[in-house]
C-alpha cells in the first residue's frame, strides 16, 4: 500500500533542495498580532506550461516568476473538476463539487452556503472579489464585488458591481486589475484586513490579445508537441471528444480569420460568432486589430495550406494568440506585485496565483481541459507566505485545500465539513499529513460542447485509475512510466491487485466526500 501511495503519505511535503527561509515578518495571525492580507490571484484556464517558473519552452512570465521566486511552487497541485464554476465553488468551499452543489457549468452556486470569504468576514477581514466569477447567483459573503457578466469580453467589457451593471472601456485584464488597485488603494476600510479575489477572465478561449501585444511571437515556431497525433488507441473515451486543434478549432471563431469577403470556412455553428465577437471594439481597437490580423488572413490565403501543414498553422497561431493574452496577464500580476512593495503591504500579504484548471497546449492533439489527464487535471499553485519558506513543494495537493489554508491563516477554526486541508504546515516548512489515500477527481458535465464523457478517479503519486461510468469504461495508467497517458494497461494480466486496491481506495474516497451514490457496485 506504501508503494501505492508513493511519497505523498510519507513526506512532510517539501524538498529540501532550494528551500530558504525568506525573512520573519511583523505581523502573524492570531494572538492578538496583525493578521494577514490574503491576494488570491487567479486566471481561468492558464495552464501550468505556459509559466516560466513551471515551464520556460514557451514564453517568460517574470512577475508571475516573482511570486515563486519568493515563496513556494507546488509541484503536483490537482482540480477537483477541471472546469471553471464547479472549480470555483470547490475552492470557495473547500469541498469536492457533489457536496457544494455546483456540479457543471449549468449549475448555479448555493450562495447561502458556508464559504470562506464569510467565515473571514466574521474574523473581521474586509472581503472582495473582482472579475470572473462564473456562478450564476450573486456572490455572497464579500464586502464588495465587481464581476464579469458570465465569461466576460475581452474588450470593453460589462461588470456588475455591487448588483449594478457598470460597461468599462479597455482590455479586461488591465481593466480588472485596475479595479483591484483602485479598492485596495481607495475603496477598502485599511483598519481591517483584506482578502482580495482578484480573478482574470483571461485566457480562457477565443485568446483575444491585448492591441498592444500583436506583435509578440511572431517568429515563434512552436512544433507540433510528441502526442499531437495521439490516436486514442486503448482509449475508448477519448476518440469521442469534440477539442481537437485540427478538428474542432474553428478558424474564424477561435483563429480571428474574420476576412471581409467571407472567403475561409471551417465550422458553420461557429463562424456567425466568430464574425460578431468584435462587436464589441470601440474604433481605435477596432483598427488595432484588423491592422494586424488583416495582414494573417492575407497570408493565410496565399499559403493555401492543407493537411497536417494546415494543422500547424492552427497550432502555431493558437499558441501565438493564447501567450499574447498570458504577456497582458503576467504585465498586470507586476502592476499588482509593483503596488503591493510601494505600500509596504508585501511583507502582510499571501499571495496566491493559480488557475481555475489546467489547459490543452495541443497535447493529445487538444485545447480546453475538463479530463482528469495530468494537464487538465494539474492547475499551477504558487504562494508566496512572508516569514514562510521556499522551494518546491512536491505533495499533491487539490484546490479544496485553498479555504482552509486562509481560513487557518487568519486564525479560524476550519469547520469539520470541509473535504480540504490547509497548506498552510507546507509554506511553513512543517510536517503535513493530507487526510486522504489519494486525489479524488469527478468531472459531470455531459453532453457538452466538447463532448467529454463524465468520469471519476483516483490518483495516487505512481497510478490513477479513471472510470467513465455512464459507459463502464476504465482506464488505469503507471504514471512512472507512461507520463503523457498513452498506455491504458487496465485489465493486462498482472495490474489485478493493483486494481482491486485502488477500487478500494476509491470507494474510501467517495464515502469521505459524501459521494455514495456514485460508487460503482459491480467493481
Ligand atoms: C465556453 C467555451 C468552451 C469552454 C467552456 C467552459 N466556448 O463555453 O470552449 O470549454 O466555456 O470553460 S466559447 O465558444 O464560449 O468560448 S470554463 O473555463 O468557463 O469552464
Ligand atoms: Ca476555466
Amino acid at each position: 500500500m506504501n508503494n501505492l501511495l508513493g511519497k505523498t503519505k510519507r513526506l512532510f511535503g517539501l524538498s529540501m533542495a532550494g528551500m530558504a527561509m525568506m525573512p520573519a515578518f511583523a505581523a502573524e495571525s492570531g494572538d492578538g498580532k496583525k493578521p494577514m492580507n490574503i491576494l488570491f490571484i487567479m486566471c481561468d484556464d492558464h495552464s501550468y506550461q505556459t509559466i516560466s517558473a513551471y515551464d520556460s519552452r514557451f514564453i517568460s512570465t517574470p512577475n508571475i516568476d516573482r511570486i515563486a521566486a519568493d515563496g513556494v511552487r507546488f509541484t503536483n497541485s490537482f482540480v477537483a473538476n477541471s472546469i471553471s464554476g464547479p472549480s470555483r465553488a470547490c475552492m470557495l468551499t473547500g469541498k469536492h463539487s457533489l457536496a457544494n452543489g455546483f456540479t457543471d457549468n449549468s449549475s448555479s452556486f448555493d450562495g447561502s452556503q458556508q464559504t470562506f470569504p464569510k467565515l473571514l468576514q466574521k474574523q473581521g477581514y474586509e472581503t472582495a472579489v473582482i472579475g470572473k466569477w462564473h456562478l450564476t447567483s450573486e456572490p455572497t459573503g464579500f464586502d464588495h464585488w465587481d464581476i464579469l457578466i458570465g465569461q466576460g469580453d475581452y474588450y470593453n467589457p460589462t461588470f456588475i458591481r455591487n448588483g449594478k451593471k457598470v460597461k468599462r472601456e479597455g482590455y479586461a485584464t488591465n481593466v480588472t486589475t485596475d479595479l483591484a488597485l483602485k479598492w485596495l488603494e481607495e475603496e477598502r476600510n485599511s483598519e481591517k484586513p483584506f482578502c482580495l479575489l482578484l480573478h482574470h477572465k483571461a485566457p480562457h478561449r477565443t485568446w483575444m490579445p491585448d492591441t498592444c501585444d500583436f506583435d509578440l511571437f511572431a517568429d515563434a515556431e512552436f512544433p507540433l508537441p510528441a502526442t499531437f497525433y495521439d490516436d486514442y488507441k486503448g482509449r475508448s473515451a477519448a476518440k469521442g471528444q469534440k477539442m481537437s486543434i485540427s478538428k474542432d478549432m474553428d478558424l474564424v471563431y477561435d483563429l480571428k480569420l474574420a476576412d471581409k469577403d467571407s472567403t475561409i470556412h471551417s465550422r458553420p455553428d461557429l463562424e456567425e460568432w466568430g464574425r460578431r465577437m468584435y462587436s464589441n471594439m470601440n474604433p481605435e481597437q477596432k483598427r488595432a486589430w484588423d491592422a494586424h490580423y488583416d495582414v494573417v488572413i492575407e497570408k493565410f490565403k496565399k499559403a493555401g495550406l492543407e493537411g497536417k501543414e494546415l494543422d500547424a498553422w492552427k497550432y502555431r497561431q493558437y499558441m501565438r494568440d493564447y501567450l499574447r493574452v498570458i504577456t497582458s496577464v503576467d504585465r498586470n500580476v507586476g502592476r499588482v506585485l509593483d503596488y503591493l512593495e510601494a505600500e509596504g503591504l508585501i511583507d502582510n500579504t499571501l499571495i496566491v496565483y493559480t488557475s481555475d484548471q489546467g489547459f490543452y497546449m495541443g497535447e493529445h492533439g487538444w485545447f480546453d481541459k475538463r479530463w482528469m489527464y495530468e494537464e487538465s487535471f494539474r492547475t499551477p499553485l504558487l504562494m508566496r507566505l512572508p516569514g514562510g519558506v521556499g522551494g518546491d513543494v512536491p505533495a499533491m495537493v487539490q484546490n479544496i485545500d485553498y479555504a482552509p489554508t486562509f481560513l487557518e491563516l487568519a486564525g479560524v477554526d476550519v469547520p469539520s465539513d470541509i473535504h480540504g486541508r490547509s497548506l498552510l504546515p507546507l509554506l511553513q516548512g512543517k510536517e503535513w499529513e493530507p487526510g486522504r489515500e489519494g486525489i479524488y477527481y469527478h468531472y459531470y458535465e455531459y453532453p457538452d460542447e466538447h463532448a467529454v464523457k463524465r468520469h471519476l478517479g483516483i490518483r495516487t503519486e505512481w497510478y490513477k485509475l479513471i472510470h467513465f461510468y455512464d459507459d463502464n469504461v476504465w482506464e488505469l495508467y503507471d504514471l512512472r512510466n507512461d507520463k503523457n497517458e498513452l498506455n491504458n494497461i487496465y485489465g493486462t494480466p498482472g495490474t489485478e491487485e493493483l486494481t482491486n486496491t485502488l477500487k478500494a481506495m476509491l470507494v474510501n474516497l467517495q464515502k469521505q466526500y459524501g459521494e455514495e451514490k456514485f460508487i460503482n457496485e459491480k467493481q
